[in-house]
C-alpha cells in the first residue's frame, strides 16, 4: 500500500469524476450498478440487536456473532470511509416451475453460484479501484463478511428496502445481488432512495407461511428460503404444507412486488441461466438422485448449501404436497433411508398422500423404527390418513 499522504491525496480528489470513473468499472465488471454509502452508525444495526433478540434468526447462529460489527464496518476496517455498495441481476426471463409435481427452486440459485460469479467480479473491481484511487485500502464482500449489505445499499441510495426486507430499485425491481466493498476513502454523499412501497401490502398478503410479520420484519424462523436452505434438522408441521413444491428457497414475496414488472433481462444475468435441471425438476427425479448424483448436479449451484440431506428433506415434503399417488413407493422405501430426517418427513409425506399402500408402509415401518422422533412422526401420519387432527404418540 502507498504512504499515508498519497492516500489522503486520493481520498480528497475523490471527485465526481472519480466516481464516475469507479462507476464505469463497476459496469465493465459486469455489475449493474453501484452507489456509494458515507460510513455511519446504521440505523439497521439496533434493529438487527432487536431482531436477534427476539431470535428472529432462528438457528443462523453466526447471525449473532459480534452484531456490533455488522452495523459498524470500521470495527473491521478502522479507517474505514464509505462503503461501496453494487449489485447485479439474476434476472432470467423465465417462468417458474407451476406443476405440484415438480421441485420448485429459487430464481436466484437457477445457474452459475453468485459467490463465484460476484466474487470474481468484486475482486477485480477493487484491483480497478486500488489503481484509480492509489493508496486507496479496504475489504469486499459478497454475503460472507459482517456487513449489512441490504442496509447500506438504501443508505447509498442504490434502491430502498421493501416490506417484504429485500432492496428494490425503480426501474429494475429486486431481482438482483449485493456486494460491498469497504473503504479508506471518502466519497461524495449520495441521494436517498425513497421508499416506494406506499400503501401496498402484496408482498405480507402473499407470504404463505406469514413471515413478515410486520412492514420491514421478516420473521426468518417462518420463511421459507430459511426453512428449505439454512435450517438443519426437523421443520416444523406447521409449515410443511405451505412450503407446496418449494424445494429450495423462495420468491413468492417477490414475484408479486408490482416493481418487479419492471425486471428484464440483461447480459449481466446470462450466468444465472438455468442449467438443466436446476430451475424445475420432476420430484420423483430429485427424490432419487444418489449422494454423488446430487453433488454433481448441484456442482457449483447455491443448491448445495442445503446439504443432501436437506434437500431430500425438502423433497419428501414435496412430494407429501404433489397429491401424486406414484410417490408413495419411493417414500415407503425412504422409510429405511439412513437418515431418521429423511424417514420422519417421508412419514409426513405419505401421511398427506394418504392410502391403503401408504397406511400399510406406515405401520411395517413402525415395527422396526427405534428413533422417538421418527416414531412420532409415523404415528402423526396415521392420524392424518384416519382423519384425526390429534398426533398419537408412538409407544
Ligand atoms: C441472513 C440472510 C437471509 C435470511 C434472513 C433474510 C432477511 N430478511 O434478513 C434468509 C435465509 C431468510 C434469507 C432469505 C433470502 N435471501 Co438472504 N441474506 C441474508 C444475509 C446473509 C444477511 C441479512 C441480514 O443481515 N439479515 C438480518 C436482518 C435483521 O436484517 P435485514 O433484513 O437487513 O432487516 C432489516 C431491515 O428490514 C430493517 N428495516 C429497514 N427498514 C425498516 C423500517 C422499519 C419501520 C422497520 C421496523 C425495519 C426496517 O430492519 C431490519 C433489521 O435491521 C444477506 C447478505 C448480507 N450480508 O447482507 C443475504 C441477502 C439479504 N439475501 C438475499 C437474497 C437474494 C435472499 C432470497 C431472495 C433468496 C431466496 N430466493 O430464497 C431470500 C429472500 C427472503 C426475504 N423475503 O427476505 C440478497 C438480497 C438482495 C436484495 N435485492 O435485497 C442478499 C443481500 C445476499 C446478496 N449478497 O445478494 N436471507
Ligand atoms: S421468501 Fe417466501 S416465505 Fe420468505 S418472506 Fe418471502 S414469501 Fe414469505
Ligand atoms: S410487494 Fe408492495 S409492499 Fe411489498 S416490497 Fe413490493 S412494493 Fe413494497
Amino acid at each position: 500500500m502507498a504512504a499515508e499522504s498519497s492516500r489522503l491525496d486520493s481520498c480528497v480528489m475523490a471527485t465526481t469524476d472519480l466516481v464516475q470513473k469507479v462507476r464505469a468499472a463497476a459496469l465493465a465488471e459486469g455489475f449493474d450498478d453501484c452507489a456509494a454509502a458515507p460510513i455511519a452508525e446504521l440505523p439497521a444495526g439496533g434493529r438487527l440487536r432487536e431482531w436477534l433478540a427476539q431470535e428472529m434468526h432462528g438457528t443462523m447462529r453466526w447471525l449473532e456473532r459480534d452484531p456490533a460489527r455488522r452495523a459498524d464496518p470500521r470495527r473491521v476496517v478502522a479507517s474505514a470511509k464509505t462503503v461501496l455498495v453494487v449489485s447485479r441481476s439474476y434476472f432470467t426471463d423465465l417462468p417458474v416451475a407451476e406443476s405440484p409435481r415438480d421441485g420448485r427452486i429459487s430464481r436466484y440459485a437457477w445457474g452459475a453460484e453468485y459467490h463465484d460469479v460476484m466474487g470474481a467480479a468484486i475482486k477485480r473491481l477493487y484491483a480497478r479501484i486500488e489503481e484509480l484511487m492509489p493508496g486507496a485500502s479496504g475489504r469486499y464482500y459478497v454475503d460472507t463478511g459482517p456487513v449489512m449489505e441490504k442496509a447500506w445499499a438504501e443508505v447509498s441510495g442504490l434502491g430502498w428496502i421493501g416490506k417484504h426486507t429485500n432492496v428494490i430499485q425503480v426501474g429494475t425491481g429486486s431481482w438482483f445481488f449485493l456486494g460491498a466493498i469497504v473503504l479508506d476513502c471518502e466519497l461524495p454523499v449520495p441521494k436517498p432512495a425513497p421508499d416506494h412501497c406506499g400503501s401496498c401490502v402484496a408482498c405480507i398478503d402473499a407470504c404463505p407461511t406469514g413471515a413478515i410479520v410486520a412492514p420491514y420484519v421478516l420473521d426468518a424462523r417462518r420463511c421459507i428460503s430459511y426453512l428449505t436452505i439454512e435450517h438443519r434438522g426437523a421443520i416444523d408441521r406447521e409449515f410443511r404444507a405451505d412450503i407446496g413444491n418449494r424445494v429450495f428457497g423462495c420468491d413468492d414475496c417477490q414475484e408479486v412486488c408490482p416493481w418487479n414488472r419492471f425486471a428484464q433481462l440483461g447480459d449481466s444475468a446470462r450466468p444465472f441461466m438455468p442449467a438443466p435441471g436446476r430451475q424445475a425438476a420432476p420430484l420423483l427425479e430429485l427424490f432419487a438422485l444418489s449422494v454423488d448424483e446430487f453433488r454433481e448436479r448441484f456442482r457449483r449451484s447455491p443448491v448445495k448449501r442445503a446439504k443432501y440431506e436437506g434437500f431430500r428433506r425438502n423433497v419428501a415434503i414435496a412430494l407429501g404436497n404433489s397429491a401424486d399417488p406414484s410417490a408413495v413407493g419411493a417414500l415407503a422405501r425412504a422409510l429405511d433411508d439412513v437418515s431418521a430426517i429423511v424417514r420422519g418427513h417421508s412419514a409426513w409425506a405419505l401421511g398427506r398422500l394418504g392410502g391403503s399402500n401408504a397406511r400399510t408402509a406406515l405401520r411395517e415401518a413402525l415395527v422396526t423404527e427405534s428413533d422417538p422422533w421418527v416414531r412420532d412422526e409415523i404415528a402423526y401420519a396415521e392420524t392424518m390418513i384416519d382423519g384425526s387432527s390429534e398426533p398419537v404418540v408412538a409407544s
